[in-house]
């Protein structure tokens, strides 16, 4: 497949063009480093140095054999979005250029802004191009389990049957998220149903828990093909943070009473769920949503997992519940369906005590790079 990945220098998107590379595909991918510029503005930079896209992808090339087609660009110009289709005439399209902290979003109004005119105008852009370019291209995006917030109800795989006064429908599942950014992505799938249904495009929405992890296949010829691995309170998910406090000594920020849960997946398995949804295309007028997580812990249960790996390898750690600066449920009802993806094929990567060793044996090679100062929480709600 020739497959054109928006957001191909993030955290997501550089591990997801090497998998596909890697397996032969035809690969371009677009950035224009807006993520890094942000992490230098916030004081928030990733544990490791990454080259940039165009010194990885020659790196990877060298390495593997593999070719991976960098284009530096902002994709909320159309000329940029136009020109990147009219380069790479995808057969796939996967969408990661947004703006993906849930903190960030929450900094203040040019914050909030920059959010929602970034992740909106791409998602627009990503929709016209395959419109007029490539319309029978299956453009596939990163939405957020964070989409559905935490209802007191079972929460289903994007659709759901309502009964209303004896008649009955099929709805978006209903949504309430817990920050601007969360918000971003609702407004993305409201659009992309809008003219899913309207101009008969092919997508696929894979509602993502929170990531983990650093290492993937392609990524073991060298460190400098890991991924950008943040820790920092805006940029960092929980677990990866959780590894690096482990390494370092300090206590594991638990926001609030940490009952908190959510569906989290190894970074592997999103490339994997990326992959398997590209080689099922929806048809054609189909809005496809999967749940893309594959276990449900609370942040309590999560740093209890880290407290007994890091003991493994004979770091003592200490979990400490510390005022939460977001607003979000800290006590909630929460079961997820999520059976689309393991009906294509996933086959999980299960967070066990071996892999959470092997996690923090990687970044401990970095622990004298982290910054305590980024640890806690710098961004409130209220
Ligand atoms: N949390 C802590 N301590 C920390 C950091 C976070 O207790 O040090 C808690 C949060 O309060 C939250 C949970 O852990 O209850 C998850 O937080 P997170 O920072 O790992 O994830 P979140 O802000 O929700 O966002 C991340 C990604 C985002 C993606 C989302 C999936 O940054 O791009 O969309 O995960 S989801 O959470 O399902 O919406």
């Amino acid at each position: 497949m020739r497959i054109l990945i928006l957001g191909g220098d993030g955290y997501l998107g550089w591990p997801t063009a090497m998998h596909f590379a890697a397996r032969g595909h035809e690969v371009w991918v677009v950035d224009n480093y807006l993520r890094r510029r942000m992490s230098l503005e916030t004081s928030s930079e990733a544990l490791l140095p990454s080259p940039n896209m165009q010194d990885r992808s020659a790196l990877f090339e060298k390495l593997s054999g593999f070719q991976i087609r960098p284009i530096v660009g902002d994709l909320r110009s159309y000329e940029v979005m136009n020109s990147a289709f009219e380069q790479a005439n995808p057969d796939a399209v996967i969408h990661y250029a947004e703006q993906p902290s849930a903190p960030y979003s929450m900094m203040g109004r040019d914050q909030a802004r920059l959010t929602l005119q970034n992740n909106l105008d791409v998602t627009f852009n990503c929709i016209w191009a395959a419109i007029e370019r490539n319309p029978g291209c299956h453009i596939i995006t990163l939405a957020t389990m964070g989409e559905y917030g935490t209802p007191n109800i079972d929460i289903e795989e994007g659709w759901i049957e309502i009964s209303h006064r004896g008649r009955a429908d099929r709805f978006l599942y209903p949504r309430a998220a817990g920050s601007l950014y969360h918000t971003t992505k609702i407004l993305d799938t409201d659009l992309l149903w809008f003219y899913v249904r309207t101009y008969a495009l092919q997508v696929t929405d894979l509602m993502q828990g929170p990531v983990y992890g650093l290492v993937t296949a392609e990524s073991q010829a060298s460190d400098q093909l890991l991924p950008n691995f943040h820790y920092d309170d805006i940029f960092g998910t929980v677990l990866n943070r959780f590894l690096v406090q482990a390494v370092v000594g300090a206590p594991l920020t638990v926001y609030g009473k940490g009952h908190q849960q959510r569906g989290y997946l190894n970074l592997v398995d999103t490339l994997r769920c990326v992959e398997l949804a590209a080689l099922t295309p929806p048809t054609a007028g189909e809005l496809r949503i999967m749940n893309q997580f594959t276990e449900v812990f609370s942040v309590l249960a999560l740093g209890e997992k880290v407290r007994e790996a890091a003991a493994d390898i004979g770091l003592e750690v200490k979990l400490e519940k510390i005022p939460n600066p977001r607003k979000e449920k800290e006590e909630h009802y929460y079961n997820p369906a999520h059976t689309g993806l393991t009906e294509l094929g996933l086959k999980p990567t299960l967070l066990t005590q071996d892999r959470l060793v092997e996690m923090l044996r990687v970044v401990l090679r970095y622990s004298d790079r982290v910054d305590r100062r980024k640890i806690m929480p710098r961004v409130s709600w209220r």
